[in-house]
């Protein structure tokens, strides 16, 4: 299976642009806000996870562990197409690509990194889980240890974003970048999708709450947050 079989089932009208394969789900908006911020031409298409499409053998030629987002780059480095899977590495080498939202000298470009892998280590992992028990396992289970385990992670995390957010606006003292691309749509989440709110004590995060309202006004969050929905 290749390349080729992904875009045989998802057609590119526009096969000289940027290629989405995506849902509107944190990881994936990750990616879609990035490219409408970086204003790179793209073509999205929807890879409905409830359906399954992400366990097809085409899908998996470019994704292999079977998850949104993966991107295609027909004009990648020297020229040559790429294809690219994990959102954190997709952020990472956009921003490589544009020079946009990450510092280019070492030591902005390290800090920028350290937040980025925060998210991808910490923030996606525990938020996803606590949503899950949350949201979707009060059938299976009933006993509250993993709730209240990553109900408290996630109330930490959040703490280490107050505490970080206190000093300055963004994650990273010189402004937006795509450390907040890559963590925002997370902390959305746990208020819109999982209404956990008032269960995690939101409000006692009032530094991280104003972020999250910054972040979702810009006008890139508003055209991407539903990019890859079925239509
Ligand atoms: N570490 C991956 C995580 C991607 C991920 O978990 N995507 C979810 C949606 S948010 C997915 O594809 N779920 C479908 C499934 O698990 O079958 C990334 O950051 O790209």
């Amino acid at each position: 299976m290749s390349l080729h079989a992904v875009q045989e089932r998802w057609p590119a009208k526009h096969p000289d642009r940027i290629q989405l394969y995506t849902f509107p789900t944190p990881n994936g908006v990750k990616v879609s806000i990035a490219l409408e911020e970086m204003e790179l031409p793209y073509e999205a298409h929807s890879i409905h996870i409830g359906k399954g499409d992400q366990h097809t053998p085409e899908y998996l030629a470019i994704s292999p562990n079977g998850k949104i987002p993966t991107l295609f780059d027909p004009d990648g480095p020297n020229h040559e197409p790429i294809a690219l899977m994990e959102s954190g590495a997709i952020l990472y080498y956009l921003a490589e690509k544009t020079g946009k939202f990450m510092p280019s000298d070492p030591l902005g470009k390290s800090e920028t990194l350290q937040w980025l892998f925060f998210q991808v280590g910490h923030i996606g992992p525990m938020f996803g889980q606590f949503g899950h028990f949350h949201k979707f396992a009060k059938d299976n289970c009933d006993h509250p240890y993993p709730l209240e385990r990553y109900k408290n992670e996630t109330r930490r995390l959040l703490g280490v974003l107050e505490r970080r957010l206190t000093n300055h606006p963004f994650l990273l003292p010189f402004g937006y970048s795509v450390a907040d691309i890559a963590t925002f749509p997370w902390v959305e989440g746990l208020v819109g999708f999982y209404a956990a709110g008032q269960l995690l004590g939101f409000q006692e995060f009032p530094h991280v709450k104003k972020w999250l309202e910054t972040c979702m006004e810009r006008p890139a969050y508003k055209r991407a947050h539903r990019v890859g929905s079925p239509e």
